[in-house]
């Protein structure tokens, strides 16, 4: 058995003009929650410093600029990694990461027990659109707001286990978690800010819950991993985002999973060990893999 005790931490809705502080402070409060249930790890959602701004068209680079960390942690965001470190916990948490030499991306880091910073994560899958579109009910600007990742998708030593960390719109690619399994990823933590109503496909919205947990179930057992879904929900500056936290494990169960759209630390005791029974079995890529059926994915 190697145990890892995993607290997804979703969040309600962030204002426009939530400060960074009051952010903090309530993930310190579920930090801290997650911390009184033996939690070794705490997962926070997408963007989790701000309210979900592509959402927004900005005329201008410096009201844009406001949405984004120059470093990190950086003095807003310190207080949270003191306290998991004093705690003796790790997090990965999502943020827009606007790099020295002017560079946007919508990024996640993975930060250890004792503080140190293990991996980081560039959000690739960007959805949505680069100009403003006036006729959807709101934007979805990604594409204008980041640059597809240039990390790939790596795995990282951690926790016991292989780590491996994703974003919102990359978990409804397969490829997505198949690059990490292939590395050996025993727990994919991936955070999401997902609207409802989808403008240009608005009959896809009564199936929002159903796809997000098709793509994550289907995603662990296919590669023998646990997965951690974490949304950003609730009604947001007037767009309802999607609840749907969930801890799923290798054999495509959820073992936990929110009630609530606000702020929630759901639970799970993770045995990493269970990976092995898929991935020596039905999933023992090396023994079953095609790859030479697969070159029209991986353009070779
Ligand atoms: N944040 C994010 O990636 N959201 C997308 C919305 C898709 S509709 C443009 C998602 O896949 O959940």
């Amino acid at each position: 058995m190697r145990n890892v005790t995993v607290a997804a931490a979703q969040m309600g809705p962030v204002a426009q003009t939530e400060t960074r502080a009051a952010v903090v402070d309530r993930l310190i409060v579920m930090l801290e929650q997650a911390a009184g249930h033996g939690a070794d790890l705490v997962v926070y959602p997408e963007l989790a410093l701000t309210t979900f701004f592509p959402r927004w068209h900005f005329e201008e680079d410096a009201e844009l600029d406001a949405y984004y960390e120059r470093e990190m942690p950086g003095p807003e965001t310190a207080p949270l990694f003191a306290k998991a470190k004093q705690l003796g916990i790790g997090f990965s948490l999502g943020y827009a990461e606007l790099t020295p030499d002017g560079r946007r991306f919508n990024t996640a880091i993975l930060v250890g027990p004792d503080g140190a910073l293990l991996g980081k994560y560039r959000k690739i899958h960007l959805p949505g659109h680069r100009e403003n579109e006036p006729w959807r009910a709101f934007q979805h600007l990604e594409k204008r707001y980041f640059l597809p990742g240039n990390l790939g998708f790596r795995v990282f030593d951690g926790f016991g286990g292989r780590v491996g960390m994703c974003i919102c719109n990359d978990r409804r690619w397969p490829e997505t978690y198949r690059v990490m399994g292939l590395q050996g990823v025993e727990m994919i933590l991936l955070g999401y800010n997902t609207p409802i109503h989808n403008p240009p496909a608005p009959e896809h919205d009564r199936l929002s819950w159903h796809h997000n947990t098709l793509v994550m179930q289907s995603a662990a057992y296919q590669n023998a991993t646990f997965v951690v879904g974490v949304a950003k929900a609730g009604m947001e500056e007037g767009v309802h985002h999607m609840g749907g936290t969930q801890i799923i494990a290798p054999t495509g169960e959820t073992i936990a999973s929110a009630v609530t759209e606000g702020d929630e630390v759901i639970f799970a005791e993770c045995d990493l060990g269970l990976c092995k029974s898929y991935r020596e079995s039905v999933f023992a890529f090396e023994r079953h893999r095609e790859p030479d059926a697969y070159r029209l994915i991986t353009g070779t």
